[in-house]
């Protein structure tokens, strides 16, 4: 059931950002196009679960979703750029400014931003003036110097800090990189339908979080083929990580409890959030 229903997301998502940038040419929209195949598509899974959940128009999910990718999207880029991680491989292809150049990326990364505000803008995603002005400013805030920004200068800050972050310090960096996207992704169900968020808040707290320290235990343990990037990337630059601080098997112990306090936020639902649930199972077993 889960896997059919990221399936289903997936397609809806790359057909909704085609939509989107259908009318665009030229390089830039190229690599548009480029950046925004292929994917988990785990943001734009848990829009269109929450909308699901409280029963939103699917083409006004789908829109939301598109702005979420694109949004996720444009942050590979830029995080790919010598400035900052330096990576030639991205979802198993080369990146942006290796294929293009520099310059693309930037813009790239740049066009991506604004055509996630220009879709959520628009009347399709909801009749609703007051909804669309929730979803901008609340992807305005998760994407920018208090999220996920605020996380990658953190993250950045932290290759040339004299000690190494404390586990306090790394999950406030990494509620910024990743937590802030994906617990926006989460509640944009609830804010479509203008409902209560707090469940949903609280599910993607721990879920954003059992991300991460995922994440940095494939860092570890993961396969290069299966990732599509490059890993050991942490280790090799001395940086912590909730592996370095917990230790392999304290990750994996912390990361299970965080996916059981997210499934069980989502009591309220019943059984319509099984989906969601399952997701957060899928979080901490990904191969990728
Ligand atoms: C450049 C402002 C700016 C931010 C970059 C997203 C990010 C912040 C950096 C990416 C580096 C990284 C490996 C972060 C760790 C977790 C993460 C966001 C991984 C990539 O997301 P997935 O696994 O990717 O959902 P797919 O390809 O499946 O969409």
């Amino acid at each position: 059931m889960f896997d059919a229903a990221l399936k289903d997301a997936q397609s809806r998502v790359q057909a909704t950002l085609d939509h989107c940038m259908s009318g665009l040419e030229g390089t830039v929209a190229d690599a548009m196009r480029y950046t925004c195949q292929g994917g988990k598509r785990l943001r734009a899974f848990l829009v269109i679960e929450s909308a699901r959940l409280h029963d939103v128009e699917p083409s006004q999910a789908d829109r939301a979703a598109a702005a979420i990718e694109a949004i996720h999207a444009y942050s590979l880029v830029h995080d790919d750029l010598p400035s900052m991680d330096d990576d030639d491989l991205r979802r198993g292809k080369p990146t942006v400014h290796v294929k293009w150049d520099e310059a693309t990326a930037v813009l790239t990364g740049d066009a991506l931003q604004t055509l996630a505000f220009e879709v959520l803008a628009d009347p399709a995603t909801s009749p609703n003036p007051e909804v669309r002005l929730a979803l901008i400013s609340s992807l305005a805030k998760a994407s920018g110097a208090e999220g996920m920004v605020l996380g990658q200068a953190l993250d950045i800050a932290a290759e040339t800090a004299a000690n190494p972050l404390t586990l306090d310090e790394i999950t406030r960096l990494q509620a910024g990189k990743t937590g802030a996207l994906i617990e926006w992704s989460a509640m944009a169900g609830g804010r479509l339908a203008s409902a209560d968020t707090g469940p949903l808040q609280a599910y993607s707290k721990a879920l954003g979080l059992a991300f991460q320290i995922a994440d940095d235990i494939l860092d570890v343990e993961g396969d290069e083929g299966l990732a599509g990037k490059k890993l050991q990337k942490d280790a090799d630059a001395g940086k912590a990580t909730f592996v370095s601080l917990l230790g392999l098997d304290g990750a994996k112990g912390r990361a299970q409890d965080l996916v059981s306090e997210a499934e069980d936020a989502l009591s309220c639902y019943g059984n319509a959030a099984e989906n969601l649930r399952a997701a957060a199972r899928f979080v901490i077993s990904r191969k990728a």
